[in-house]
């Protein structure tokens, strides 16, 4: 990271502390420790609603559980989980979409046995907890682990396109159906990028230049980020161009939001060694105006930080970043930024967790009052939990 020790010891609160805003937030245990599953390690997160109820639900699964777990919302603080698909290899990612177009969501999970799974939801004659049916997408080359999993239309077909991320194989690769899709068998592998050195380990979907397309962006530690552009949504399957947006290593997570809401897509990344969250500036049309600033939004050492969600948690219509932290003084972080300065943020801090912080989807959970959001808390009693504001 040389060349930005400029920025050290900008952008915190005046006195150097937290603004403590844990009285104002209260955790509901989603799911408690579960006998046959190990939730020690490595947790991720979804929300869905996954039995047309209108109560948000939610999916859970753990690198050292290997299973996906749903959890169904009865009310706000009583919920049923049922596990829809076990021995899958350690979960590294999830996604959830209706894949096949039954009207129930999907659940898709990128596994270290080098498969990338979807989760049929049973169809409406039944319950949510019968049977799930499950199948793995066909890979062009044979990929170790799968890191990163995504769904998203980047093409013109009715059919959602799947994309995952190889850090080890090097590769990124987007699927597309065949036609209407039945099976994980029904989609073909495109390989968009191979021979990546150091490979990227997470990728999220962005319209990083406004042209109605939608393009990758891709983080990895040994390897920095980049942006992958869309050749068009009826050329797809043509070449993507790789557009790097920083060479730094170290990052971990992403995510792309207006930060600085000039109405273009930003990058926030983390620096989970190093206990940054950083932003890159967008500063418009990134193809003609290829370097992204970079700006510091938060130092959290000595806590590490590995997780990001977004969302607008005091409704005053600008983006809220979350970020939650491992290892040492595990906790939840709500970055807002102050006045019109880049590194200026002001840092709350939501909870202390104890115990590694996973995803942080953001929704209304409870359907009643300001926005809420869920965490995995891997190695802890209530390992799949949510945080409302009072
Ligand atoms: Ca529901
Ligand atoms: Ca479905
Ligand atoms: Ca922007
Ligand atoms: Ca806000």
């Amino acid at each position: 990271m040389a060349g930005w020790v400029i920025l050290t010891g900008c952008g915190f609160n005046p006195d150097g502390s937290d603004i403590d805003v844990t009285d104002l937030w209260e955790q509901f245990i989603i799911a408690s420790r579960q006998a046959g599953l190990d939730t020690n390690v490595g947790g991720y997160v979804l929300l869905q609603d996954f039995d047309g109820d209108g109560k948000t639900d939610a999916a859970s699964g753990f690198v050292s559980s290997e299973a996906v777990v749903i959890h169904i919302q009865n009310n706000p603080s009583v919920w049923s989980s049922f596990t829809i698909g076990s021995n899958l290899g350690a979960i590294n990612s999830l996604a959830s979409e209706d894949i096949d177009d039954s009207g129930q969501p999907d659940v898709l999970a990128a596994t270290g046995d080098g498969k990338i799974w979807i989760l049929f939801a049973p169809s409406f004659a039944g319950p949510v907890t019968d049977l799930w049916r499950r199948s793995s997408l066909d890979h062009p080359v044979v990929v170790g682990s799968w890191d990163d999993v995504k769904v998203a239309h980047f093409d013109d077909r009715a059919e959602f396109n799947i994309v995952g991320t190889s850090s080890d194989a090097g590769i990124i690769v987007l699927w597309r159906s065949q036609g209407r899709v039945t099976s994980a068998v029904t989609y073909e592998p495109f390989v968009i990028a191979s021979d990546l050195p150091g490979g990227f380990e997470r990728l999220t979907v962005a319209d990083v230049d406004e042209d109605g397309d939608l393009y990758l962006v891709a983080c990895g530690p040994d390897s920095g980020v980049i942006w992958l552009e869309n050749p068009g949504a009826a050329n797809v399957t043509q070449f993507w161009m790789i557009h790097p947006i920083s060479s730094d290593k170290g990052f971990t997570r992403v995510l792309a939001v207006d930060v600085d809401q000039e109405g273009d897509i930003d990058i926030v990344v983390t620096d989970r060694d190093g206990g940054r969250v950083v932003w890159f500036e967008n500063r418009g049309s990134p193809r003609q105006n290829p370097v992204w600033p970079e700006h510091l939004m938060a130092n959290l050492l000595p806590g590490r930080p590995d997780a990001l969600g977004v969302g607008d948690l005091d409704e005053d219509g600008v983006l809220d970043i979350l970020v939650g932290t491992d290892t040492n003084q595990q906790a939840i972080y709500w970055l807002e930024r102050q006045g019109m300065a880049q590194s200026l943020w002001q840092r709350r801090l939501i909870a202390r967790t104890g115990f590694d912080v996973g995803e942080l989807p953001v929704g209304d959970i409870d359907g009643v009052g300001w926005p809420d959001f869920a965490t995995t808390l891997a190695g802890s009693p209530s390992p799949v939990v949510w945080y409302r504001q009072d």
